[in-house]
């Protein structure tokens, strides 16, 4: 059982006064509290970026590693121990900026890993930059006359490069969040959740009521298997009309399920044989 108090640390959130990051946070900790998730059975890594901080205020095993590296981090502590709830914090610069090529190849391998976007549509902690998810045309710090680029889709590209569940919430949503992470996590193989959340300092565009009046949920009715639909729905992000909730869901062997020299055993449990390898350096050293 885990108690709230299990996953406090030292260290208070430094976050902005409104910051979605906040209710992000609490949702996730509420989640962790319902199943158990402590430091024995979980590990959290988070990019570089505000939402980074996460896990200095977060007790369970974490890795905060290079901008936009937190996926291959991710990808080995789940290789190497196939037992542990691995999630991933990703920015949306850190994910599809620098992290971008990472995030493509760990939807197609279908690892393990629930992943989670702090979607506030720039680069927050170095002062409000346009990320590769900033609308066109919108006005941020590197980008006063407007954002000349096209932006990702974080569901579509997710879907495209073969994540196997895909959902979007709103960070202020926070029961609905928990009950999806817990889903998410609950998924054999890649779920990304894109968060979306306002940065009240340097986004005045995607604001907390924003969020209220413009989001709703998919229809009870939606069928979450049809990639082709999902698709469809995810591109319906108009800012005028933004869907929530599971958009796609795939049942399909996880990359760590297909590690057939491990024969279900843990990578770090598994026996290592020794081997005299100085015949083979002795050629070369
Ligand atoms: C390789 C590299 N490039 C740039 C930086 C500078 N940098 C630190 S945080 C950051 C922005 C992070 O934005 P995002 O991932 O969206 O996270 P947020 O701060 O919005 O949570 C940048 C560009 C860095 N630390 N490393």
């Amino acid at each position: 059982m885990t108690k709230m108090t299990d996953l406090q640390t030292p260290f208070m959130p430094n976050w902005c006064p409104g910051c979605g990051n906040m209710p992000l946070w609490l949702a996730f900790k509420n989640a962790a509290v319902k199943q158990g998730w402590d430091n024995t059975n979980t590990a959290v890594v988070a990019g570089i970026g505000c939402h980074g901080h996460l896990v200095n205020f977060t007790k369970l095993t974490a890795f905060e590693g290079l901008h936009g590296r937190a996926l291959p981090a991710a990808t080995g502590i789940k290789i190497a121990n196939n037992s542990l709830n691995v999630f991933v914090f990703t920015g949306d610069g850190d994910c599809f900026g620098e992290g971008g090529n990472h995030f493509i190849h760990a939807c197609r391998r279908n690892h393990n890993l629930t992943v989670i976007l702090h979607d506030n549509g720039l680069y927050a902690l170095t002062t409000g930059q346009s990320s590769p998810i900033t609308p066109h045309d919108a006005k941020t710090k590197s980008t006063p006359f407007g954002n000349p680029d096209e932006p990702f889709n974080p569901l579509v590209m997710a879907i495209a490069s073969g994540a196997t569940f895909v959902a979007r919430a709103y960070a202020s949503n926070m029961a609905q969040l928990t009950e999806l992470m817990i889903k998410a996590n609950q998924h054999n193989g890649f779920s990304f959740i894109d968060v979306l959340q306002p940065c009240e300092t340097f986004n005045k565009q995607f604001t907390h009521p924003f969020f209220q009046e413009n989001t709703y949920y998919l229809e009870e009715s939606y069928d979450p298997t049809n990639r082709e639909i999902a698709l469809t729905r995810a591109r319906e992000f108009d800012l005028k009309k933004i869907p929530l909730g599971i958009f796609y869901e795939e049942k399909k062997p996880a990359y760590e399920d297909q590690l057939g020299y491990l024969n279900g055993e843990i990578l770090y449990k598994h026996g290592t044989q020794k081997r005299d390898m100085s015949s083979l350096f002795a050629k070369y050293i």
